[in-house]
């Protein structure tokens, strides 16, 4: 009885005011996702997931590629107890640009419960750095994905790591498989840990066995310091849910390298256009691509524990 309560509670929550996104052609968030069949293990993270405004106290950045519905912290927080979650890693979103008061907002409203990763400009003062890290920041994001983004070059990027240096944060970096073998030289140049998200977004139709992400696999073999979401099957996936050829995938990069992967949610999915993931779901996704206990607690406890509450 209880559990039937409290889902109907939670759908009333999601559903309250729910906001339309004003870019028209993408979707609001899933209005009642179930109660995973797996249970996660205690203390475990969601690594990846935004939070977009509200805007009337957050503006969206004038040079955003696309415009969301809002989806605040409070949202967020109730799918994380929801889902079964104890702790949160909050991503900026493109959409807010470098303005990162909704995520560090965010973070100091869940205390010690959320970390968050920035977008910095180069010039940023070491003051502010120190400022966001007291929030709870504990990285950034270079994007080269040239739909969310326009295009940053090199210099701006390798500023920004140095910098960064100084409070032991890590880079999250989001590309395309197709540019992969472009960035390598550079990535490698990074200091400090990068973690790739959406393992480097491979083309699943082409197999494990393309060369693509097979360059994605020797980078990670070659380079201890690049780890991996195995995140977003909904993005990935040309079949849709259960997102069954999205597996092999995640299953070969959480088997080599089990102490180098994160997963998330990616809620409330930007740009989604091809359907609203339901984030239960996703999260019963977990157990076909870390299929031991001891998998499933580094992918959700281990790791992002010791790479951002460290
Ligand atoms: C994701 C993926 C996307 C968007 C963003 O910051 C963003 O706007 O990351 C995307 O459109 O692929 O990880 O949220």
């Amino acid at each position: 009885m209880l559990e039937v309560a409290n889902r109907h509670a939670f759908k009333d929550w999601i559903m309250a005011d729910q906001p339309q996104p004003m870019d028209d052609d993408w979707l609001v968030v899933h209005p009642d996702p179930r109660k995973p069949g797996f249970v996660l293990p205690a203390g475990a993270v969601d690594a990846h997931c935004h939070v977009f405004g509200p805007s009337a106290r957050f503006p969206y950045a004038p040079e955003r590629k696309y415009t969301p519905g809002d989806q605040g912290k409070d949202k967020l927080f109730a799918l994380r107890d929801h889902l079964g979650f104890a702790r949160n890693v909050i991503v900026q979103a493109t959409c807010h640009g470098k303005d990162n008061r909704a995520v560090m907002d965010a973070c100091r409203s869940a205390g010690d419960l959320a970390r968050g990763i920035a977008s910095v400009s180069a010039d940023i003062p070491q003051d502010e750095l120190a400022e966001m890290h007291d929030a709870g920041i504990r990285g950034v994001r270079f994007n080269f994905v040239r739909r969310l983004v326009d295009a940053t070059p090199p210099e701006v990027f390798e500023t920004i790591a140095a910098k960064i240096q100084a409070f032991g944060w890590s880079t999250v970096v989001y590309f395309e498989a197709a540019d992969l073998e472009r960035l390598m030289p550079f990535l490698s140049t990074l200091p400090g840990v990068l973690v790739v998200d959406h393992m480097g977004r491979p083309d699943v139709g082409k197999g494990v066995d393309h060369p693509d992400f097979q360059r994605f696999i020797g980078l990670m073999d070659a380079n201890p310091n690049i780890w991996t979401k195995v995140t977003c099957p909904e993005r990935l996936s040309l079949q849709g849910p259960p997102y069954d050829d999205v597996i092999p995938f995640a299953q070969t990069i959480v088997d080599r390298f089990p102490d180098r992967v994160l997963w998330g949610t990616d809620w409330p999915h930007p740009n989604m256009r091809s359907h609203m993931p339901d984030d239960g779901e996703l999260v019963d996704f977990i157990p076909k691509i870390a299929r031991t206990p001891e998998q499933q607690r580094k992918l959700l406890v281990d790791n992002p524990m010791r790479l951002y509450w460290a």
